[in-house]
């Protein structure tokens, strides 16, 4: 039975940055959470259309970050060291920076994206621009075979219908294949009270204990779990149909066990920091606003999005939010409607606090951003609480 815990409020499509002429067609949906106690699922009550969110217009670029291309770079070296794939498909490849690492003549992609589908596909892979799902998945194995690396970051998540994601890669797993999956972890997002990698494109924040369940539905298992700091804590999961399982997979769901992520009381815990985190930030920017300080945010991600909207923050008390995305500068904020400029065009000492919109990338801020502290500049963040530092 799916259960609810916590209510977002009206939250609209959290990448989707707007020009003023837009506001009046602007979608809005009830952020809700769920706990599924039977698979221990924690999901949105309220899916979105896939398509509202992905499709041409998708403004998140992993590439814009730079931290992450290096991350991704690491990653399909480890990879290929490891699996030394003669096949690879990844699923939700945005503008390329894990493909880019393979030879072209043995990868494709899948992305709904046509934006970033057309980037790769200038970059030489042949880019299937679709969603993940079962008749694509016998599409791409008919023309070019089974694959022996499945990999997907930051996309298994925004998959509504896992039994059928599931399915659709076990269909074109080759016998010793290997699906590797990376997405925000629920025991991290629980225990630092990151209540923002909640939002409309994240129809699930994974366990390790609730993605075993799924998967051995779907006859696969997990065999192994590293855990990642990129995004706030992730976990990437290592999934085959048949590979001795290591032990850091008992390791992590005794973990999650210990924290109680199988107790919906833990959720109700969780839902009270929440709204105790919303109240701390209001009377935080409430109180500077009436010091007459100004207020800017670095980072115009989907996070904040679900802090704004939830928290009711417009440009009254964040003046803007810089980021280094061209396509997110010059528009307005997702609901709040805080304008969005580049970083390059704002000089950040005319500001007294900046709150992280990006906070998990604090340290590369802060330490992108000296000047701005040593000009007594200071930094708000809600993560783990809300606090100003510098
Ligand atoms: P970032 C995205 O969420 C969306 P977001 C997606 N749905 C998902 O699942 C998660 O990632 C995991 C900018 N920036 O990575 C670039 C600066 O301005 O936290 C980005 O727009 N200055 C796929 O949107 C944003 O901040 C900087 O110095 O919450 C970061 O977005 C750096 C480093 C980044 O993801």
């Amino acid at each position: 039975m799916r259960k609810e815990f916590l209510d977002l409020r009206r939250q609209p499509i959290a990448n989707k940055f707007l020009k003023e002429d837009e506001f009046k067609d602007e979608f809005f949906f009830d952020l809700k959470v769920v706990f599924d106690d039977e698979t221990k699922l924690v999901s949105l009550k309220e899916f979105v259309k896939p398509e509202l969110m992905f499709n041409e217009d998708y403004a998140y670029s992993t590439s814009m970050s730079y931290p992450m291309v290096k991350h991704f770079e690491l990653t399909a070296n480890m990879l290929k060291e490891e699996f030394n794939p003669e096949t690879v498909l990844e699923i939700g490849s945005n503008d390329g920076p894990f493909i880019k690492n393979f030879d072209t003549k043995i990868s494709i992609c899948v992305e709904p994206c046509e934006n970033f589908a057309k980037k790769t596909t200038d970059m030489g892979y042949r880019s299937y621009i679709s969603f993940w799902d079962t008749d694509v998945s016998h599409g791409i194995k008919e023309i070019h075979g089974e694959m022996d690396l499945v990999y997907a970051a930051n996309c298994i998540c925004h998959i509504q219908n896992l039994d059928e994601c599931f399915a659709a890669v076990k269909n074109i797993l080759s016998e010793n294949g290997v699906f590797v999956f990376e997405d925000p972890s629920l025991l991290r997002m629980l225990e630092r009270g990151s209540y923002d990698q909640i939002y409309d494109e994240h129809a699930h924040i994974f366990s390790v204990t609730a993605l075993n369940n799924i998967l051995i539905n779907n006859g696969l298992t997990i065999f192994r779990v590293d855990n990642l700091s990129v995004h706030g804590g992730s976990n990437r999961i290592y999934v085959a149909r048949n590979r001795p399982v290591e032990f850091s997979v008992a390791e992590n769901k005794q973990r999650e066990y210990d924290f109680g992520i199988n107790n919906f009381q833990t959720y109700e815990i969780f839902a009270e920091r929440v709204r105790k985190s919303k109240k701390d930030l209001v009377e935080l920017l409430t109180k500077l606003k009436g010091e007459g300080k100004r207020v800017v945010s670095i980072g115009a991600t989907s996070k904040s999005t679900t802090v704004f909207n939830y928290c009711d923050i417009g440009e009254s008390l964040i003046e803007c939010i810089t980021d280094t995305t061209p396509d997110k500068q010059g528009l307005l904020a997702p609901g709040s409607h805080i304008p969005v400029v580049d970083r390059e065009s704002v000089n950040l000492n005319d500001y007294d606090y900046a709150f992280l919109g990006a906070w998990n990338f604090k340290d590369v801020i802060a330490n992108k951003e000296r000047e701005f502290v040593e000009n007594g500049g200071k930094f708000i963040t809600h993560v783990p609480e809300v606090m100003v530092f510098s």
